[in-house]
């Protein structure tokens, strides 16, 4: 008998264990544009634009290849806008009595599945390097669960930038080569524009009618929208910005949002790129001598290191993950974080590009937007959906832990052995944002100062039993003891003050 083969706007994947289990004879692949999952948080129109053409276009790749396909647009009359609905209605059309998946890449999927109307078979989502399982063994028994360590794994069990059991250039990790700041009049080449086709096109106006007045823009839209698009876009990135990427990987510069970053991030995710193709494709660039090792090594480690790593916290740690908040930190999100309206001018240029373009590089997302969130003491959950709506590589399985616990440490240190915390100090290093700002990165108290240099002393200050112990934090506390005391004093009211202004909605 027929059998449903659900996939999910983020499993455009050839290569997909549903697919694998079914049988082109008699099965029904079923996908469906739902608002169950546009409205689940109000993701940013340009992400939905993005992930409706891409799935447009995997259904008729998939019927091309010979499966029947039942699409579901989000405009169809009949649509239950669920994708339980959507399965039990295709059950009733098909007479299918079962219906078999790949593990959705969000608990609240996997728990709306498992009570679907229909009985829906999982299979393990194997487009990941590292299974549950291994990263279950790896972690069993270890008192901090590090990246760097978890990394070594996977180089060692992919072979990439080996030299037989050592790492090749003898070093495992480069990063120390890439934090350079960039030199005046840098222009990147930026990521690769795809102009959009007639189904691109008509999905835009689906989403700007629905979602047009959310947040985010859909002009310009440039994304690639099919797995051709994304194979250019990857040799491009491969071709013009990876020879740059490890040196300039940490810098941030105002008009330029997109640096040497690769900006596969929503194509990997959504499954239109796998991690293997693109490592092998960076390691290929390094070994013909196209791309020095920092550059090849840094990359790779963000897919096969951070990318899994994080997938692997996520599953391990289980549903309560996006509900802790060990910093008891309750301020709400303010409004500027909707609006781009702050005299904050990195903050102003990182989520300006954000509603723009539903990206930010790694760095705006951590050190300006994330730092401020936990030194002025955002709620992590109103901060953790915000970056699930407003970015389009944004779904709860690699969004919570880098939020949760990279960025706000509300995981108590799970993922990060200390806060990302810093004052404007870092982000004047690696940036040239301060040169415009209203504030004044080197005024530490008084009119004009820099709210990342109060709001830090004050963080270290609120949370000093939790912190002042970690060997890692003890030259900042000993910083702030020997400052005098009135001076101490100035500085917390005057962190005081700016958050009156936050609670107040005033300007800041
Ligand atoms: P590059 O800088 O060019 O990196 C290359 C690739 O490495 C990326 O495409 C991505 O696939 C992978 N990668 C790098 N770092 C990470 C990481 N920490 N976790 C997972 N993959 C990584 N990434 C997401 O994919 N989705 C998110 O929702 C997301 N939220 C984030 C929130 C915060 C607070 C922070 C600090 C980071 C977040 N990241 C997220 C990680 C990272 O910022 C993005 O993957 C990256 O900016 C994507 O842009 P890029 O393709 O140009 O990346
Ligand atoms: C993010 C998203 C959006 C906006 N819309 C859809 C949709 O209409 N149909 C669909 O199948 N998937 C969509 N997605 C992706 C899912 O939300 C994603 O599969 C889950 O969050 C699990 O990662
Ligand atoms: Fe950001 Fe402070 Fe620099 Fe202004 S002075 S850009 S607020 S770090």
């Amino acid at each position: 008998v027929t059998r449903l083969i659900l996939v999910l706007g983020d499993q455009l994947s050839d290569d997909l264990s549903a697919l694998r289990e079914g049988d082109k004879d008699r099965d029904v692949v079923v996908m469906a544009e739902v608002q169950a999952e546009t409205d689940y948080v109000p993701h940013h129109p340009r992400k939905i634009a993005f992930l409706f053409a891409a799935m447009r276009k995997h259904a008729a790749r998939l019927k091309a290849d010979g499966w029947t396909v039942r699409y579901t647009c989000l405009d169809d009359a009949e649509n239950t806008h669920s994708i339980p609905g959507e399965l039990l209605r295709a059950a009733q059309a098909t007479g299918a009595e079962e219906a078999i998946g790949t593990k959705p890449g969000e608990f609240r999927l996997i728990a709306a599945l498992e009570d679907a109307p229909i009985p829906v078979h999982l299979f393990p989502d194997d487009r990941f390097l590292c299974s549950h399982r291994e990263f279950e063994d790896w972690a069993e028994g270890r008192k901090e669960l590090r990246m760097e360590w978890f990394y070594r794994e996977m180089r060692r069990k992919t072979d990439l930038m080996m030299d037989g059991d050592k790492p090749a250039g003898g070093k495992w990790n480069y990063d120390h080569d890439n934090r350079k700041k960039a030199p005046k009049g840098l222009t990147p080449p930026g990521p690769l524009r795809h102009a959009p086709d007639k189904v691109t096109e008509d999905v835009i106006e689906l989403v700007r009618a629905r979602f047009g007045n959310r947040y985010g823009s859909l002009d310009d839209f440039w994304f690639a929208t099919d797995r051709d698009g994304a194979l250019a876009s990857l040799a491009h990135f491969i071709d013009v910005s990876l020879p740059t990427f490890g040196d300039y990987q940490d810098a941030m510069v105002t008009g330029q949002p997109f640096m040497f970053h690769a900006l596969l991030s929503p194509y990997i995710n959504a499954g239109l790129l796998g991690w293997r193709e693109v490592c092998d494709a960076a390691e290929a660039a390094w070994k013909s001598g196209d791309v020095p090792i920092n550059a090849a090594e840094g990359f790779i480690r963000q897919i096969i290191g951070w990318r899994e790593y994080i997938r692997g916290i996520y599953f391990r740690e289980g549903p309560d993950y996006t509900s802790r908040n060990v910093l008891k930190a309750d301020r709400p999100l303010p409004e500027f974080y909707w609006t781009g309206d702050t005299d904050m001018h990195c903050m102003s240029q990182a989520i300006t590009t954000t509603m723009q373009e539903a990206y930010a590089h790694h760095i705006q997302r951590l050190m300006v937007t994330g730092n401020f969130a936990i030194l002025a003491g955002l709620n992590p959950q109103d901060v953790s959906d915000w970056y699930l709506v407003v970015y389009a590589d944004a779904y709860e399985w690699v969004e919570a832990p880098n939020v949760i616990g990279m960025s706000q440490f509300a995981d108590g240190g799970v993922v990060a052995s200390k806060p990302y915390v810093s004052g404007g100090n870092y982000i004047n290093k690696m940036s040239d944002y301060c040169k415009t700002c209203a504030y004044s990165v080197t005024t530490k108290t008084g009119d004009g100062a820099c709210p990342f240099n109060l709001l830090y002393w004050d963080f270290l200050n609120r949370h000093r039993e939790r912190f002042q112990g970690n060997p890692r934090m003890a030259q900042m506390y000993r910083t702030w003891d020997r400052m005098d005391e009135d001076r101490r004093g100035t500085v917390l009211a005057d962190a005081a003050a700016i958050l009156s202004e936050l609670d107040a909605g005033n300007r800041i």
